[in-house]
Parts: C-alpha cells; sequence; structure tokens
C-alpha cells in the first residue's frame, strides 16, 4: 500500500478472510454490488472516427493523405493525421512546438465547423443506415453509438449450431440474400483481454449465460468490422470501434486497440460461478484513472482524487496530471467502506444530482444500462457562438453578432432544410420552423488588484428572447444578407435592452440561438431520408468551393462529453437533449475558464488552456 491507496482485490473471498477491515470493505462492496443490475442483454457498438477533422480534410484533397497533416485553431494542433502523429506531433500541441518537430508539417486552419459538422452528419446517417431500428446516437461530431441488439437477437436464432463455421449474417429481414457471411466460432478483430479462441463447445469451462452472451459479441465484432469495412470503403473514413454490451464499456473497450481496428470486451463479465475469477469489466475497468471514466466529470474526479489520496489536491484545472495524482478505478472501489452513500458523502452538495452516488458507484462497476438515444430528423434548437478575451465596444458586438448569425442561418439551411440545398432543381421544404431567437451574452469577470480573475463557477449569461421574424426562412437572399438584416431589426435592439445603460464592460461570450422548434406536417421523426452518395459528392464540391471564414466555437458542438453523459444517463436532469440542443445541457458539460470565463468542453479544456498560454 502507498500513498493511502487501498492495494487492488483479486479475489473478494480470500480478502475477507484476511483481516476485519477488510472484511467490513468487502461487505459494503457486496453490499452496493448486490443493488447493481447490470444489463447485458444488448450489443451496443461505438464508433470514434481516426483523426476526424484530418480525415475530412484529407476526403477533400485525398493528396493530405500521404504528408503530415495538422488542423490547427487559434495557435493549437487539434488534432493531426496518423502520419503526422508517426513523425511525433500529437493532439492539442502548439503549432510552434509541431513546426519545430516536423517542418514539412502541412497545416490547415480548423476553425470554421461547417465541413466538419456536415460530414458527421453524413456518417451518421451512413451508420445509421445499418440498424433496423433508429437507436443510432450521436456524441460530439466523431463519436456514434449503434444499438444492434434486434439484429443480433435475429441471427442468432437463425445460427445452425452444428456448424458456426460457415454462417452468415443477416442484414435485412425482407431480402435473405442482403448479408455477409462469416465464422460464428470466434471473434473478428482483438478483444480484451486477448484470447488465442473461445471454448464455445466446451460446456464444462463455460457457463451456458456467458456462451450465449460470448456468441452475442461474436456476432457483434463481425456486424462492426462489416460497418467499418463500408465505411471505409464507400466514405473513405476509418473508425476505432468497441463492442460490448452498454454504451460505457463500448466507448472504453474501443480505445485498446487504435487507430482503424476495433475490440470487443470478451466474456466472462461477472464473477465466474465456476472459476471464482473476478469478471472482464472490473479487470477492465479498474486500471483506468477515474478522470477517463465518462459520466465522472471533471469536478467529481478531483474529489475522488482528493479522498484517496488523503490529501487537499489543488484544483488546478490546466495542469497535466503526474502519476503520483493519478487515482484508478479500483483505488476508489474497493477503498474502505466505498459505495452508493458514501459516493454520495464525497460528491454530492449543491447543484450535483440525487443519485450521483449510485450512478458513481455504478459506473466505477462498469454498469450503465443508459439506453442509446433514438436519432431525431430535427434538432430542437440551434445556437451558435463564439468566446472572446473581452469585447468592449458596440461596433465590436455588431460584427461578431453578424458573423455569428451569418453561421447560425447556414447552419439553420444545412439542418432544417430537407433536399439536396437546390441542386438538380430539387424542392427545397424547411422541416422545422423556430419560434423563437434569443440572444445571450457572458461579461467577463473583472480584474483583482494584482491583476488576476477570479474563478467563476456559475454560468453568468444574461439572455433575451424575441419571436422569430419571418425574414429568416427567406432562401431568395444569400445567408450574409439575411444574417445583415437580423442583426439590424432584432438583434441590435435585443442587445440594447440587455444592457439598457449602455455599458456592457467586457463580453467575453456571445450566443445567437433559434429556439421553441415546431416540425412542419409530415416529417418523419425516424428518417433523414438523404442519399449518401450524393450528399458526399456535394460535401466535396462545396468543401472545394468554400472559403475558410468565421471563428465559431467548436465547444457547443461538443456536447454530452462527460458529466452530462452521467446526467443523461440518470435522466434526473436532462430530458430530451441531444449532443447539439442545450445551453442548459452546456452549463453541465462544460468548465468555466478563469481566464476569460468561457464554457470549454471538458475533453477540449486543455486546448483551450494552450490557447491563453500563447502570447497573441
Ligand atoms: P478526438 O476524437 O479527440 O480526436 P481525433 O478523432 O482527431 O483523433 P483520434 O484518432 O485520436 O480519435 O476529437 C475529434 C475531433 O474534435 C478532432 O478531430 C478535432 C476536434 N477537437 C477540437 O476541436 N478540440 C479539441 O480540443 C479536441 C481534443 C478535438
Ligand atoms: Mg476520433
Amino acid at each position: 500500500m502507498s500513498n493511502g491507496y487501498v492495494e487492488p482485490r483479486r479475489n473478494a473471498t480470500d480478502q475477507v478472510t484476511k483481516n476485519s477491515d477488510m472484511r467490513i470493505t468487502s461487505m459494503l462492496a457486496l453490499a452496493g454490488m448486490a443493488a447493481l443490475r447490470r444489463d447485458d442483454s444488448r450489443v451496443i457498438i461505438h464508433f470514434d472516427y481516426d483523426c476526424f477533422y484530418a480525415s475530412v480534410l484529407e476526403a477533400e484533397n485525398p493528396a493530405l493523405k500521404s504528408l503530415p497533416l495538422a488542423v490547427q485553431q487559434k495557435q493549437i494542433v487539434v488534432t493531426c493525421n496518423y502520419e503526422a502523429r508517426r513523425r511525433g506531433l500529437r493532439k492539442l500541441q502548439l503549432i510552434r512546438e509541431a513546426r519545430q518537430i516536423c517542418p514539412d508539417v502541412v497545416i490547415v486552419l480548423g476553425e470554421d465547423l461547417t465541413k466538419f459538422r456536415n460530414a458527421s452528419k453524413i456518417l451518421y446517417d451512413f451508420l445509421k443506415g445499418f440498424l433496423w431500428t433508429q437507436r443510432a446516437e450521436r456524441l460530439g461530431f466523431d463519436e456514434v453509438f449503434l444499438d444492434a441488439t434486434d439484429m443480433i437477437d435475429y441471427n442468432m436464432a437463425l445460427l445452425n449450431p452444428y456448424d458456426l463455421a460457415h454462417s452468415f449474417f443477416f442484414l435485412d429481414k425482407q431480402d435473405p440474400t442482403n448479408g455477409f457471411q462469416f465464422d460464428a466460432t470466434k471473434f473478428c478483430g482483438p478483444t480484451y483481454p486477448e484470447s488465442a479462441g473461445i471454448p464455445l463447445s466446451d460446456n464444462t469451462r463455460i457457463e451456458e449465460s456467458q456462451r450465449t452472451l460470448t456468441l452475442r459479441l461474436i456476432l457483434g465484432s463481425h456486424l462492426a468490422h462489416y460497418i467499418r469495412s463500408r465505411l471505409d470503403n464507400e466514405c473513405g473514413y476509418t473508425a476505432t470501434v468497441g463492442i460490448s454490451t452498454s454504451k460505457l464499456l463500448a466507448k472504453l473497450v474501443g480505445n485498446t486497440h487504435k487507430p482503424n481496428n476495433q475490440t470487443a470486451l470478451i466474456p466472462p463479465y461477472g464473477l465466474s460461478a465456476i472459476s471464482r475469477e473476478e469478471g472482464n469489466i472490473h479487470r477492465f475497468i479498474d486500471d483506468h484513472e477515474v478522470g477517463k471514466i465518462p459520466g465522472i466529470g471533471f469536478k467529481s474526479a478531483h474529489k475522488l482524487r482528493t479522498y484517496i489520496l488523503h490529501r487537499e489536491a489543488k484544483f488546478k484545472p490546466y495542469t497535466e496530471r503526474d502519476d503520483k495524482d493519478q487515482v484508478k478505478v479500483r483505488n476508489v472501489r474497493l477503498s474502505s467502506t466505498m459505495g452508493p452513500s458514501k459516493l454520495l458523502d464525497i460528491l454530492g452538495g449543491p447543484g450535483t444530482p440525487r443519485d450521483i452516488g449510485f450512478r458513481t458507484w455504478e459506473l466505477l462497476n462498469g454498469v450503465d444500462n443508459s439506453e442509446v438515444r433514438e436519432a431525431r430528423a430535427v434538432p430542437k434548437q440551434i445556437s451558435i457562438e463564439d468566446s472572446y478575451m473581452g469585447v468592449e465596444n458596440f461596433w465590436d458586438v455588431k460584427k461578431q453578432l453578424h458573423l455569428l448569425s451569418t453561421s447560425l442561418i447556414q447552419r439553420m439551411r444545412t439542418d432544417l432544410i430537407d433536399g439536396n440545398q437546390g441542386t438538380d432543381g430539387e424542392d427545397l421544404r424547411w422541416m422545422a420552423h423556430p419560434r423563437t431567437l434569443r440572444l445571450s451574452t457572458r461579461r467577463r469577470s473583472s480584474k483583482n488588484a494584482d491583476g488576476s480573475r477570479d474563478y467563476c463557477f456559475t454560468n453568468g449569461r444574461t439572455s433575451r428572447s424575441a419571436p422569430l421574424p419571418n425574414f429568416i426562412f427567406n432562401l431568395a437572399e444569400s445567408a450574409e444578407v439575411v444574417a445583415e438584416k437580423l442583426v439590424n431589426d432584432c438583434l441590435v435592439s435585443m442587445f440594447r435592452k440587455l444592457y439598457p445603460d449602455k455599458s456592457f464592460g467586457e463580453l467575453s461570450l456571445i450566443n445567437v440561438a433559434v429556439t421553441n422548434m415546431v416540425e412542419s406536417a409530415g416529417v418523419e421523426k425516424q428518417s433523414s431520408g438523404r442519399d449518401i452518395g450524393k450528399m458526399l459528392k456535394q460535401q466535396r464540391s462545396d468543401a472545394a468551393s468554400k472559403s475558410e471564414k468565421g471563428t465559431e466555437n467548436f465547444h457547443q458542438d461538443f456536447l454530452a462529453q462527460d458529466e452530462s453523459f452521467l446526467n443523461n444517463h440518470s435522466g434526473a436532469r436532462v430530458d430530451e437533449t441531444t449532443w447539439e440542443e442545450s445551453d442548459e445541457e452546456e452549463v453541465l458539460s462544460t468548465q468555466v475558464c478563469d481566464v476569460c470565463g468561457s464554457h470549454i468542453p471538458l475533453f477540449a479544456f486543455s486546448a483551450h488552456a494552450l490557447y491563453h498560454r500563447v502570447p497573441d
């Protein structure tokens, strides 16, 4: 034992007999375990596209594929392709450093997110197209969960148990020729833990329930491989994929082999009734640092570290964690008296979900029964924002309002219009009409005497809403022209009402949103009805003709990453919202920067910190 850590428990039974302290620990842990219910009936596949922004640029210009390519936002490499990684570049590096390490690196500006957002939607539609249900959930731009349970159920029932090696996977119930052949005696691709083979026919070594689960996951691994191949061949994108029975496990296990690969988490999942060996879920999840578990947010991970290390960890959001500051899941899970109520003591407080103790306990035990949410045809709201070091005068505000409104209108045209934006003379139709326009701003916190700014944990936005004028739906004018009218006719007066005394200090954020979405009659909730091939083609030609513009902040497109993963799953605080929809959700999934007051998605905190450190 060191640093106050409790040594990992390898075998619960042995441990109970060793000393009385640990007996109590184990009994309480088991009491917590008893309340845990893990649903292993599903098969969930998680996709994370490889070096996503770089891949989008490569799809647009294939010549970039063989070159080291970095994507720049502010002064930071937000991602780079694997050729660049082979040469020592990495995500979240300063552009300056990247150039030193690899002088011939090709750097492309990636601040206009339009092409990344569009590619993300096209790929999402492509992946969703394989499913029989709409259980396809997008997380950020480059992650998708597919719930393939019903396809696996159907194919399990049709397997020939006497000849598993020559199986056929049916992709369509109506068309028995649509599918692929596969060998159901083994997993496709790597597994965790690594396995030479699964003794499916040896009943003495494997329980029946484990045998069925293994077979289901084998089918899932072949389906995942098939979809990955089609994604690569037809869309030109590779992905890193995880296969398991929950979103949490599928997402985490995928990281085991990257890029362009897949990993299945293989049974036994729980404690084996026959061998008494610890299951693979604990074995797998125990090795993760607590901050790496989706659903355990930045603040919660910090509190858990402080509790386990028995020392007040300084709140340093921008610094890399040293090894000695790392706390693994096993250190928390097996620490004395740990369980849901202890976790509630540690993590609870104003603003936290009531069930945070239980939900965190579930996550630490690899339990996540949250559903893969169904696809929606249109978002609930669209909001565009940017953060600033400080906007001080009215003319700059007006300029920013125009930039943001232009992006907003372009985004509305992409997301809310059915048809292919007028190509091939198609009819264009608004699938939904937002009814409300909202303007939100946030002031930068004032300077202390020493020049520093106080850390602000609150949202601090002030907002004003008004009815959305009808001219915003006018497609005869360009987005820039409509935006100008929106600024002059509506946003300027909304801004003046927000700050009637004319002094607004320094603004650190401006957000323009359309909300209160009313779907048009006949919009099919379940289907986008878009032609993927055509959209990819369209996207390439759009990308080729468009110039870089604007500085739309990426952060609102990366919602639901961390803390909100937990909140969404518990259903306690966020209802019916998806990754791109709600500012309230942003507040849950982001951290406020103490320098400029912006809300930054937790995963992008380091990038944002680098941005502040770089001299202008
Ligand atoms: P990631 O999935 O973290 O990275 P990636 O897909 O580029 O690389 P990997 O192969 O390791 O999965 O993020 C997805 C995209 O999000 C990434 O291409 C660029 C963007 N991004 C930001 O804009 N800001 C950030 O701070 C990070 C980390 C990513
Ligand atoms: Mg990725």
